[in-house]
Formats: C-alpha cells, sequence, structure tokens
C-alpha cells in the first residue's frame, strides 16, 4: 500500500496588486511551480505545497475554515472578512504566521475637494461609498459617530460625483487616485500590509515540518530585501566615526587593503535606510569607494 505525503496548500491572489509579489516571493524562496496555466492548483515541484490561486477577498475565508492550510492577503481583507464573519457567527479565527513587506496602503475617508472638513465630528450623519463597510463602522462606532454606507465593489471613487454618497472610504496608496477625482483624504482609519495566514487549528506534524522550512526562507527573503550590504575604504584613524555612522545594529567587519597602511575596507550589512546624507558624511571623513549593494538572501 503506498502512502501519499500531506502537501501544504497556500492560497494566493490569483491576479491583482498582490500576485506579482507573491509569485516573487515564492521564487525567491526557491520554490518550483508553473504559474502560466489556468488551473486553480498549482504544485511545487521540488517541495510538498500546493499554490491555490483566487480571489483575494476568498482568501481569509478559505484559511478560517481549513480548506487552505496558509495564504497570503492584505490585512484589510483580512480584517474586513473577519468582522463580517464575527457578526454572522462563521468561524473567524486564524493566525498571523509573519507580516510581509508588499502591498501596503491605508483605508482612507475622502470628501469632494470643497467639503469644509472640521474634525472627526463634521462627517456625522454622512453616507460613505466603500468596499470596507465593517471597518467603516468600527472606526465610526469608536469616534463616536454615525455614518451610513453604500457597498461599491469597484469604481468607489466616482461615487461622490454621481451623487451615490457624501464621500468615500476606500484604499489608498499614492493618492493619485484621490487627486484625479476631486477628493482630499480626511481620515486614515486602518493601515495594511499583506500577511502571511495560517488556520487556527494546529498543523499535522507532517504540514508543521514543511512550514518549519519554508518560514526561515520567507523571513530571509523580507529580511534580504530590507537589508544592503555597505563597502567602503575607510582611514584607519577614522573607524570609530565611521563605524558610528553605518545604519543597523551589525558590528562592521574590518579588513586591511593590500599596499595600503592608512585605509581599511569596512563591510556591514545594513539593516535600516542608507541615505545619501551618510554617504556625503562618510566622504567628508575621507572614505571612497563607498558601494550599497543588494542582498539576494539571508539566514541566521
Ligand atoms: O482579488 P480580488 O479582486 O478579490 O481583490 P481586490 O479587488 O482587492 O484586488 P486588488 O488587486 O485591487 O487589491 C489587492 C490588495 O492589494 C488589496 O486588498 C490591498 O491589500 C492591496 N493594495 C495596495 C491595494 C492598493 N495598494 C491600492 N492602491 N488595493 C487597491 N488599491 C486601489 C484603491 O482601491 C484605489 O482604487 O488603488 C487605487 C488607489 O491607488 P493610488 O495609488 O492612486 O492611491
Amino acid at each position: 500500500m503506498t502512502t501519499t505525503q500531506p502537501r501544504l496548500r497556500i492560497a494566493m491572489q490569483k491576479s491583482g496588486r498582490l500576485s506579482d509579489d507573491t509569485q516573487a516571493l515564492f521564487k525567491r524562496c526557491g520554490l518550483k511551480l508553473n504559474l502560466t496555466d489556468r488551473r486553480l492548483l498549482a504544485h511545487v515541484s521540488n517541495m510538498p505545497i500546493d499554490i491555490m490561486r483566487v480571489r483575494s477577498s476568498d482568501i481569509p475565508g478559505l484559511v478560517m475554515d481549513g480548506v487552505c492550510d496558509l495564504g497570503i492577503v492584505g490585512d484589510n481583507t483580512l480584517e474586513e472578512t473577519a468582522l463580517e464573519r464575527e457578526l454572522m457567527g462563521s468561524k473567524s479565527a486564524y493566525v498571523r504566521t509573519c507580516s510581509l513587506n508588499f502591498g501596503g496602503c491605508r483605508l482612507s475617508l475622502a470628501m469632494p475637494e470643497e467639503f469644509n472638513y472640521q474634525g472627526i465630528k463634521s462627517l456625522n450623519g454622512l453616507r460613505f461609498a466603500t468596499t470596507y463597510p465593517q471597518l467603516l463602522q468600527r472606526y465610526a462606532r469608536e469616534n463616536g459617530i454615525n455614518v451610513n454606507f453604500c457597498m461599491l465593489k469597484g469604481s468607489v471613487e466616482v461615487a461622490p460625483r454621481v451623487g451615490l454618497s457624501d464621500g468615500i472610504c476606500d484604499l489608498v496608496s499614492t493618492g493619485s487616485t484621490l487627486e484625479a477625482n476631486g477628493l482630499k483624504e480626511v481620515e486614515v482609519i486602518f493601515r495594511s500590509k499583506a500577511s502571511l495566514i495560517q488556520t487556527a487549528t494546529p498543523l499535522s506534524p507532517e504540514k508543521q515540518q514543511i512550514l518549519d522550512t519554508l518560514l526561515p526562507r520567507i523571513q530571509g527573503v523580507m529580511k534580504a530585501k530590507e537589508s544592503k550590504y555597505i563597502m567602503l575604504h575607510a582611514p584607519k584613524d577614522k573607524i570609530a566615526q565611521v563605524s558610528e555612522l553605518m545604519p543597523g545594529k551589525e558590528t562592521p567587519t574590518i579588513l586591511p587593503l593590500a599596499g595600503r597602511d592608512d585605509l581599511v575596507a569596512v563591510h556591514v550589512v545594513a539593516t535600516e535606510t542608507f541615505f545619501w546624507e551618510t554617504m556625503e558624511k562618510l566622504k567628508a571623513l575621507g572614505c571612497n569607494s563607498i558601494l550599497v549593494m543588494p542582498i539576494e538572501k539571508m539566514m541566521g
């Protein structure tokens, strides 16, 4: 008798704003899969993992109901679904396994440019077009105001212009959609990023083992994306000041330079943004050959 090895099932957005980043994350984690065809379930050929490609809005429910073990979804969709399910008495528990550094946006209230905004109370009794009624109502409750809403799944930004609503409650990233539609952002009600979530029910030991291999890779990719490898030549007598200027908490590696008694090579992994201003300060200290390079993978 042959037994089939359990496979970890991960839900991802089929197409849209999170799908390219999710696909790139899987690739950088070394997962070999073919996402070019239209199949719902894509098999990873080098690990016991299946990727289910669905609409973003279906992902929280699929994980909460245990149809998928894990999912990658925006916190906005996750929180809205959890609130909606709580209200309906359906399963709404999940575990946030890790926060990912893509899909950043905010859910905001926006009003026509000409609206005289005088603080949150001036929104009392108004009507908002939104895809996120639960998050909108929770915010209104927490701030002691009453709002009405009309549910729209797309083109939310046109609602005030066509007389459907007074304002909107929608996702914003650059703000250009609001500007193009004569709207101004008046309140940020929720900040969101993509997250990796998993079922509230513990995974079987076999599936947990697969996740224990995958998770450090995901964290390594995230950390590498936020980090830079910095190399420079520094005057030997300025090492203390140079180290002080290095971003992050890593101790720099100091290496001798062939044929130079006055200079050393300084290498460091920076986990914070390395600004042009810092490079200019290093140059002013007598440093040269300052290189800032991306890191592909990190572990440990
Ligand atoms: O897959 P499904 O169709 O169910 O989901 P969806 O319609 O939410 O898909 P999609 O691809 O539009 O968004 C997927 C997720 O991307 C969202 O749930 C957010 O977590 C994240 N995200 C990040 C965004 C944005 N940024 C964003 N700017 N989702 C939508 N927008 C839209 C916004 O609704 C508005 O229309 O972009 C416009 C505003 O953008 P700016 O740059 O002009 O401010």
